[in-house]
């Protein structure tokens, strides 16, 4: 029992030795503040674009932007790619517009993915979209410039792992000898050169809504030195938000929590191995169809319904919904996706309220539906997938004084009992995605 007991002191010391993050880190009010507008904001879109966009999947299912370590392609063929990524159609304000109709506020991009390529002109290493492509030009910056003008927010997707950086070693347990990588490195240099990127990409283009980590999962028993990182960035820009994608409780320092393809606290997908929902900001992030970056043959893609619901699911734990998309190698949209997101748009032109600038509802999601709450009080509630016209929902533990369908105004036939508020929605007032509520209590 003893040496079980030592086990598990020693495995917990590493652990807590080796995510040394931003202890005692107090946010400003200016970080505070952008939390708040963060969970007013509520949808945002997320882009994987990169030079394996080329591949468009390569002809297997959901490994996109994995191509480069599932076909084991290494360095000297992969370094290929930039001089064929070329996406003259690529247009910002087609995009941001697009992003506006969607009803979407705020846009999280990959500045850089696994594959080390930078999307945008970094002075650190000549491996970028300026100056390995033909096409030449600062995508980030192009877009970061519309989304100002449009007024829409911009977060940067970053991986901490790096496929092609030779001071990426110890090697993790993704991009390993295929690479071709010398089997040495100095990992401080590594951690030095992905800091230089973001203070290059906290530097260069103006107010950086967010940085949304992602690879710490690639070895967990690296020295991360996220203190550093995370008090960089927020001496360089107090105001930006930082997640990370490591599928754990977060650490000091982080400012918003995010859970991958499950509401927050489920794991139906097997990534979000800690139960823990913290109380930083909450950020669902979600597929289109089974790819992040684009996947020519992917046509499993979710419906329009399917989205809108798991997006107020979210709302009613207080979570964002990241929607992500994958542009094709000429610069353009997904035609399925854009369609996706208008359709999205428009139902939240009709329903914007029962979620924008909403938090958590007094009733936690399941399988009826879901309950925001507005800032001036007025509760939501949302019942998706109604099975017949009678449905009991948890007491609300207050007197009611009025239940009304947010489309027509007319009351709601409704009792309380000792076993909750039994509801009584007829066939005909429901709807096929979202029949909402309005109750006063
Ligand atoms: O490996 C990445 C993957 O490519 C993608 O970026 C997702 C997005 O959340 N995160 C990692 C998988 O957990």
């Amino acid at each position: 029992m003893k040496k079980a007991a030592t086990i598990i002191v020693l495995i917990l010391i590493v652990f807590t030795q080796n995510v040394k993050a931003q202890q005692g880190y107090q946010p400003t009010e200016e970080n505070l503040k952008n939390r708040e507008w963060f969970q007013d904001a509520k949808f945002g879109l997320f882009i994987h674009w990169g030079v394996y966009s080329v591949m468009a999947g390569g002809g297997d299912l959901g490994i996109a932007e994995w191509i480069m370590n599932n076909k084991q392609i290494p360095i000297k063929q992969y370094e290929k790619l930039p001089s064929f990524f070329n996406p003259v159609n690529f247009d910002p304000a087609e995009w941001v517009s697009m992003v506006k109709k969607a009803g979407i506020k705020y846009i999280t991009i990959t500045s850089k993915h696994h594959d080390g390529f930078a999307m945008f002109d970094s002075k650190s290493s000549d491996y970028n979209i300026v100056d390995r492509t033909p096409y030449g030009k600062d995508i980030l910056k192009m877009l970061k410039d519309e989304c100002d003008i449009q007024g829409i927010k911009l977060f940067f997707y970053h991986s901490q792992l790096d496929w092609h950086h030779p001071d990426y070693y110890p090697r993790g347990s993704t991009g390993k000898v295929f690479t071709g990588r010398p089997e040495s490195g100095d990992w401080n240099r590594y951690i030095d050169y992905m800091n230089t990127q973001l203070t290059e990409l906290l530097t260069n283009y103006g107010e950086v809504g967010g940085i949304w980590f992602d690879g710490m999962w690639d070895q967990w028993d690296a020295d991360w030195q996220l203190d550093e990182t995370y008090a960089l960035i927020h001496k360089l820009q107090p105001g930006t938000l930082i997640g990370s994608n490591h599928h754990k409780a977060p650490f000091p320092g982080e400012d918003f929590q995010m859970f991958e393809r499950d509401l927050p606290g489920e794991n139906t997908m097997g990534f979000n191995q800690t139960g823990t929902i913290s109380e930083l900001p909450l950020e669902m992030c979600e597929t289109m169809n089974g790819s992040w970056g684009f996947n020519i043959k992917d046509q499993d893609y979710k419906s329009v319904k399917r989205l809108i619901q798991t997006m107020v699911r979210a709302a009613g734990y207080g979570a964002n919904f990241l929607l992500n998309t994958g542009p094709m190698p000429n610069g353009k949209i997904q035609p399925e996706n854009v369609d996706t997101l208008l359709a999205m748009g428009k139902w939240l032109e009709k329903y914007g309220e029962t979620i924008y600038g909403t938090r958590r509802g007094p009733l936690k999601p399941t399988d009826w539906g879901a309950t925001t709450q507005a800032n001036d009080g007025t509760i939501y509630i949302h019942l998706m997938n109604l099975k017949d016209e009678n449905l009991l929902l948890p007491s609300l533990q207050s007197k009611i004084k009025s239940l009304t369908y947010f489309d027509s105004g007319e009351k709601v036939k409704f009792k309380e009992n000792e076993n909750g508020l039994l509801l009584k929605i007829p066939k005909e007032k429901q709807d096929r995605i979202d029949t909402i509520l309005i109750i006063e209590i």
